[in-house]
């Protein structure tokens, strides 16, 4: 190590220290044992320029253990990301840009949102499918406009969680060559030492992945650092996990290898002596000097020569092959193609109609010919969630397998294949989906039943947080779903997603309102959107009847409405039980009680409306409301006021066939006449 190499990783260590002291709160002891493999990787092999951190093949970097944000701040102040001093100095603060975890759109170069350990990683294999589809569908000999890495920096906590388990699976099974791991190897978790908790041989785990595995004892040695990380990006068929063994607060004399070191600031005694122990002055703080400021900044003038390459090289792809730069641009924008929605199917009106999983499936390949950047799959569940993307091929590691393979998905097999296999992982194709979101160029989407969102819920959490463009297509909606019982039926899942701010809920009707939900999905943005579907036909509504499944858009409409003046009772549906509410607006219409059916498809969508809009579908004046949904009752109260009902279930489901769980669960057409009439009793008793 050379004098200026240890003043550079000084001043990160540093830095680190000062910042969590000066906010009194934070990590200081991971940045500290891990600035040297930062050091590293961001000043030998990381290909990015600060002054653009969104040049599409920059290498991406994710500090996935996210408690030691000090450690990323760092490095993007240093090597001239648009992070002054001021900010470092206001960490943690309010409205600053040094936020307690990396918060991705909020610090330029902060790749994704971190924090939840074991995120980080699995997003990161994201990362590195959409860098794969993305080199398959665009590169040509001569021409290669994306060939970059994914980096990150993981830790013990990273590596307990099951998710990142998950993750490095598939990412073995996949072979993604250009995912290179580092592991702070510190032995030290937040409550004590690892070894409390954690004592498998780590490395072995990895190598029964399928990951190229190395092992560096000093966390300091820059050289052993540099060779396993040039070693790593030259294994091309595995992904590589490099364990480096480190020091938790390093050169904190009382401090270094505890665990105090790992969640709260030194304190001012210990940071005087820290600084002393490595030769650092005790002022000022925040100190950042000359001769390493100039070296982490050469960063700049490198990235930016990385960047006019890849410009260089863009142009002569322009020129050479106009046509799939053209498709280049359409999916780096997000834009979608004129005509995009041409092709989707219509259904005719029926009382038989069709589950709404299988139209989703139907809608979906009508789409992917003019939005070829949909890349997703199921967690196994193809044949259920109808997902797969027809002569699409398997997103899978080259070359085909001699036997024949089983599966829903036809076409090709390597990565240019838009179907992710994403195996039973729901968690982990939840953290892949936000990567491949992140990463820029797809439209990614995973798929499972409804009640297994539970099963992904962190990753969803954190795409609504980054307010990602990712879908989720949610099959087996509810106790409808029928034999398989209270495991398999959803009761609060869409209340739980509901709940997620950013995050969009549509429950379509029928056939022509899951078209309509695509397209919302397709337009949508500022988050991610889940269209839920179910397993048992719905019957296809006859549209010259009531209002046009284009009222979706809105959340929610009037799809039936009474004939004659204003409606006694508003009845509140979504999904399959907006059927059995237009049943019962037809028992109430004959017994001389004017109703009005307003199908809430999405409360998010409705919630975007004018204030205006909303009271007409919802008139206040009208509070003899009924709500009507085979799930828990939680929030509708917000629709049906203190006067109103709510029909729904608050209790598990129960083994039986569907359509028997339906009726003894209330779901009757009967059974809503007879509360609309209480509704409507009770308010006369109230005048009265
Ligand atoms: C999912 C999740 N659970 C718990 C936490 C709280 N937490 C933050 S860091 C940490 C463990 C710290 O151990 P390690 O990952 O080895 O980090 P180090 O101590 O080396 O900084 C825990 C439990 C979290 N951030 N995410």
């Amino acid at each position: 190590m050379t004098k200026l190499d240890e003043l550079c990783i000084n001043t990160i260590r540093m830095l680190a220290v000062d910042m969590v002291q000066e906010a009194n709160s934070g990590h200081p002891g991971m940045p500290m044992g891990a600035a040297p493999m930062a050091y590293v990787l961001w000043t030998r092999f990381l290909k990015h320029h600060p002054g653009n951190p969104t040049w599409p093949d920059r290498d991406r970097f994710i500090l996935s253990a996210g408690h030691g944000s000090a450690l990323l701040y760092a490095l993007l102040h240093l090597t001239g990301y648009d992070l002054s001093i001021e900010e470092i100095k206001r960490f943690r603060q309010w409205g600053s840009k040094t936020p307690g975890h990396p918060e991705y759109g909020e610090t330029p170069g902060v790749e994704n949102t971190t924090g939840p350990l074991g995120q980080g990683f699995s997003s990161g294999v994201g990362m590195a499918i959409a860098e794969r589809f993305l080199a398959s569908h665009f590169n040509r000999p001569g021409h290669e406009i994306i060939n970059h890495y994914t980096y990150s920096i993981v830790s013990d906590g990273d590596l307990m969680e099951g998710v990142a388990s998950e993750a490095a699976s598939i990412a073995g099974h996949l072979k993604l060559g250009k995912l290179i791991y580092l592991y702070d190897n510190n032995h030290i978790t937040l409550a004590g030492a690892a070894r409390l908790t954690f004592t498998e041989d780590v490395c072995k785990r990895f190598e029964a992945y399928g990951w190229h595995v190395q092992s560096i004892e000093d966390g300091n040695d820059l050289e052993a650092i540099a060779r396993a990380i040039a070693a790593a990006r030259s294994e091309v068929s595995r992904p590589s996990f490099i364990s480096v063994r480190t020091h938790i607060g390093y050169g904190s004399p009382n401090k270094q290898d505890t665990f105090e070191a790992h969640g709260a600031p030194l304190g001012p005694d210990e940071v005087a002596a820290t600084k002393k122990n490595l030769g650092w002055p005790l002022e000022p703080k925040f100190y950042v000097p000359a001769e390493a400021s100039a070296k982490f900044r050469e960063a700049l003038d490198a990235g930016r020569k990385q960047e006019d390459a890849w410009k260089g090289k863009m142009d002569a792809y322009r020129r050479a092959l106009p046509d799939l730069a053209a498709k280049w641009d359409q999916i780096m924008s997000s834009r979608l193609p004129e005509g995009w929605d041409k092709n989707l199917p219509v259904f005719p009106p029926g009382p038989k109609g069709v589950a709404t999983r299988v139209v989703g499936g139907q809608v979906m390949n009508a789409l992917t010919p003019f939005v070829p950047n949909l890349v997703g799959g199921s967690a196994d569940l193809n044949p259920s969630t109808n997902t797969a993307l027809k002569g699409l091929g398997n997103f899978q590691p080259p070359p085909s397998p001699a036997e024949p393979t089983q599966g829903t998905v036809s076409g090709p097999w390597g990565y240019e294949g838009n179907n992710v296999a994403f195996g039973v992982r729901e968690h982990a194709m939840g953290a892949i989906v936000n990567g491949m979101a992140l990463h820029g160029g797809l439209l990614p989407f995973g798929s499972t039943f409804l009640i297994f969102s539970d099963y992904m819920r962190p990753a969803l959490r954190l795409a609504a947080i980054m307010k990602l463009k990712t879908l989720y297509i949610f099959t087996h909606d509810t106790i409808g779903i029928g034999e398989d019982g209270p495991t398999h039926q959803p009761i609060e899942q869409l209340t739980g997603l509901r709940a997620i701010p950013n995050f969009t809920v549509i429950r379509p009707a029928d056939a022509n309102e899951t078209v309509e939900a695509w397209k919302v999905a397709l337009q949508h943005r500022g988050g991610p959107l889940a269209i839920i579907l179910t397993r048992q036909a719905l019957p296809t509504l006859d549209r010259s009847k009531v209002a046009p499944a284009s009222g979706v858009a809105r959340g929610a409409y009037v799809l039936t409405d009474a004939t004659s003046s204003k409606p006694k009772v508003i009845l509140i549906a979504a999904g399959s039980e907006v059927h059995p509410a237009l049943e019962a607006y037809e028992k109430l219409k004959a017994e001389g009680i004017s109703a009005r059916v307003v199908n809430m498809a999405s409360w998010e969508l409705f919630e975007r409306q004018p204030e205006e809009y909303k009271r007409q579908v919802l008139p206040p004046e009208v509070r003899t409301r009924v709500s009507v949904e085979a799930g828990s009752t939680l929030g509708w109260g917000t629709y049906v006021g203190l006067e109103g009902e709510t029909i729904g279930i608050d209790r598990f489901g129960a083994s039986a066939p569907g359509k028997v769980l339906m009726e003894k669960f209330g779901f009757t057409a009967g059974h809503i006449v007879d509360r609309a009439k209480a509704v409507l009793a009770k308010k006369k008793t109230m005048e009265s």
